[in-house]
């Protein structure tokens, strides 16, 4: 009680953070980051996001935090058009599917769109498979308006759901985001090693981007390019960091 109390007072008290994540093409230069939310909390310091979401989303508070996480990466991506160097950024933003469901999902998200001008051909939504196994022609007619000005999807987690093949296809989607579970063990697996395999194949048939997630090792990033995948994120090449860290890190690089 005392925790769900307090993360009510969280959004006022403005103790929510987001870090950056970077992703990297097959030559490691950045292309885009992973907004992570983080909940400062004064006395228990930075809170991931595991110890919270579920809460978040069985009170409902997901729906104000989903839209201040959108809001922020929307004012970072507006912010960036100005530099050169991170302007070219994309930002991928996790969407909970209990917020992607909500009525006035697609109102709130178009006026967060229209009062910060982001950039939107740079942002990515990323969802998970859970979102399709109910409801799921109301999820697709969402993202095929979100489509229409301009967003992109990355379906997260891909292969600890259960989605049908077959949805998927008709999905508008833009890009397959291999779990980490599967190229932690790429190289000790034979079984994740051919899961890995069959998701970049998928990908090439649906002709959709593929990126790797949870990259900690260049012997996992060497197999993944000799298997077909080019675009990494993983503490290889760094951890979420805020915000002036990733821009530091961007211009390091260019
Ligand atoms: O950053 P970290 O590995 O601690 O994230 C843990 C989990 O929390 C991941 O599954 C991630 O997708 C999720 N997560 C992080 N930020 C957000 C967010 O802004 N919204 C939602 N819905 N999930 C998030
Ligand atoms: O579910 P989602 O893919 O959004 O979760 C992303 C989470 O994965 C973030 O919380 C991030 O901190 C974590 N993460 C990112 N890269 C790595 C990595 O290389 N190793 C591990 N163990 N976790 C990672
Ligand atoms: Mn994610
Ligand atoms: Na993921």
């Amino acid at each position: 009680v005392k925790l769900e109390a307090e993360l009510r007072q969280a959004l006022e008290n403005q103790q929510w953070r987001l870090h950056y994540q970077p992703q990297v093409d097959r030559h490691g230069s950045f292309t885009g980051v992973e907004a992570l939310l983080r909940w400062e909390h004064p006395e228990r310091g930075l809170v991931s996001p595991a110890e919270f979401i579920p809460l978040l989303e069985s009170t409902g508070l997901i729906n104000d935090v989903g839209e201040w996480v959108l809001e922020e990466a929307c004012q970072q991506l507006a912010r960036w058009v100005y530099s050169p160097q991170l302007s070219q950024l994309t930002i991928s933003v996790n969407i909970s599917p209990l917020q992607f469901r909500e009525t006035d999902f697609l109102t709130r998200v178009e006026q967060v769109f229209h009062h910060t001008q982001a950039p939107l051909a740079q942002l990515k939504l990323e969802v998970t498979e859970s979102l399709f196994v109910e409801a799921r022609d109301d999820a697709r007619d969402k993202m095929l308006s979100l489509k229409a000005l301009g967003v992109r999807f990355s379906l997260d987690d891909f292969g600890t759901g259960y989605s049908s093949l077959a949805y998927l296809a008709q999905l508008p989607l833009d890009q397959l985001k291999i779990d980490q579970s599967f190229v932690q063990q790429v190289l000790e697996s034979k079984a994740n090693a051919a899961i890995v395999e069959s998701t970049i194949a998928l990908a090439k048939s649906l002709n959709l981007d593929i990126i790797a997630e949870g990259v900690e090792t260049e012997a996992q990033q060497a197999w993944l390019m000799a298997h077909g995948c080019h675009a990494f994120q993983g503490y290889l090449f760094g951890r979420p960091v805020s915000v002036s860290d990733i821009e530091a890190a961007v211009s390091a690089q260019s």
